[in-house]
C-alpha cells in the first residue's frame, strides 16, 4: 500500500496539499477537516495558524495527532499577518515537499470540500488554476445579506473592468493551483494581505500566460466565528486593482506608440 501522505504516489489527489489558514476558527476547524478528508481521503492538509488567541493552534495540533494516516500538519506562525502571508508560507511548505497541486480553502465552512474533486479534475485536465466560483452557471451563495452580495458582485465587476479580464469570480478564496505555476512566481514580491491576494495571484498567472478556469460551487456563509473582512482589506483591493489596470493600459499604450 502507498503512503497517502507521500507526494508523488497514487491518484492525483494523493499529491495534493490543502492549505487552510486559520485565525480564531477553533469551533469551525474540526468539522471542516472532517468534511474535507471524507470528500478527498488522499489529500494532505496544512493548517496555517497565526497564533490565534482562541486556541485554534492547539485544536489543529490535536487533529494532526489524532489522524491515524498522518495527513494533517500544522504551521504555527507568530502572529496575525494576513491571509496572503499565511498562504505564501503554506505554498513554500508545499513546494519544498514536492506536492503537485496546492489548494486554498477557508476554515469557516464556506467552501464545500465536496466540490474539490471537480476542481482537482480541472487541474488534471490542464488548468493551472481552478477557481471554485460562485458566479458561473451552477454556482451560488447561501445566507448572505444583500450588502455582502453587493460588495462581492461589485468587487468582481470592478476588477473585470479595471483589469480587462473575463473571470466571473476573481476574488474567490477557494482554489486549486498546479504547483509548478506557483513555483514560477516570485512569491517574495507578493504583498497583498486580504482577499486582494486572490486577485493578485490570478492576475500574475494570467500575465504569465497560465490557464485559469472556473468550477461552480455553492458558497455558504459561515454560521460560527467572525469574519476577518475589514475596511482596510477592502481598500487594499480597490487601490491595487486600479493600479494594476492602469499599469496594463500604460504598457499597451507604450506598445502602440513604440510601433
Ligand atoms: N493564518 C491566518 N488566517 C487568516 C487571517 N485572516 C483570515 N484568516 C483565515 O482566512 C479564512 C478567510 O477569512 P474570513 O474571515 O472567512 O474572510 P472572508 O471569507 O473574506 O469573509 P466572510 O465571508 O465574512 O467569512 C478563514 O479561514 C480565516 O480564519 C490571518 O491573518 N492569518
Ligand atoms: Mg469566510
Amino acid at each position: 500500500m502507498t503512503d497517502p501522505s507521500t507526494p508523488g504516489s497514487g491518484a492525483p489527489s494523493a499529491r495534493t496539499l490543502v492549505i487552510i489558514p486559520t485565525y480564531d476558527e477553533r469551533d469551525n476547524l474540526p468539522t471542516v477537516v472532517e468534511r474535507l478528508l471524507a470528500a478527498t481521503p488522499d489529500v494532505s492538509v496544512l493548517i496555517a495558524d497565526d497564533n490565534s488567541p482562541d486556541g485554534t493552534g492547539e485544536v489543529a495540533d490535536r487533529l494532526a495527532a489524532d489522524d491515524p494516516r498522518g495527513r494533517i500538519s500544522v504551521l504555527h506562525r507568530q502572529g496575525k499577518q494576513g491571509l496572503g502571508a499565511a498562504y505564501i508560507a503554506g505554498f513554500r511548505w508545499g513546494l519544498e515537499r514536492d506536492y503537485s497541486v496546492l489548494v486554498e480553502m477557508d476554515a469557516d465552512g464556506s467552501h464545500p470540500p465536496e466540490r474539490l474533486p471537480a476542481m482537482l479534475a480541472a487541474v488534471d485536465e490542464g488548468a493551472d488554476l481552478a477557481i471554485g466560483s460562485r458566479y458561473v452557471p451552477g454556482g451560488s451563495v447561501v445566507n448572505w445579506p444583500w450588502q455582502r452580495h453587493v460588495i462581492s458582485r461589485g468587487g468582481n465587476v470592478y476588477s473585470r473592468i479595471m483589469l480587462g479580464v473575463g473571470i466571473k469570480d476573481i476574488t474567490a478564496g477557494y482554489r486549486a493551483y498546479r504547483a509548478d505555476a506557483i513555483a514560477a512566481l516570485d512569491l517574495d514580491s507578493i504583498e497583498s494581505k486580504g482577499y486582494c491576494f486572490q486577485i493578485d495571484m490570478t492576475w500574475r498567472l494570467l500575465n504569465t500566460g497560465r490557464t485559469v478556469v472556473e468550477v461552480p460551487i455553492t458558497f455558504t456563509e459561515r454560521t460560527v466565528g467572525h469574519s476577518k473582512m475589514s475596511e482596510s482589506i477592502f481598500r487594499e483591493a480597490a487601490v491595487n486593482v486600479a493600479r494594476w489596470g492602469w499599469e496594463k493600459r500604460r504598457r499597451q499604450l507604450k506598445g502602440l506608440i513604440g510601433r
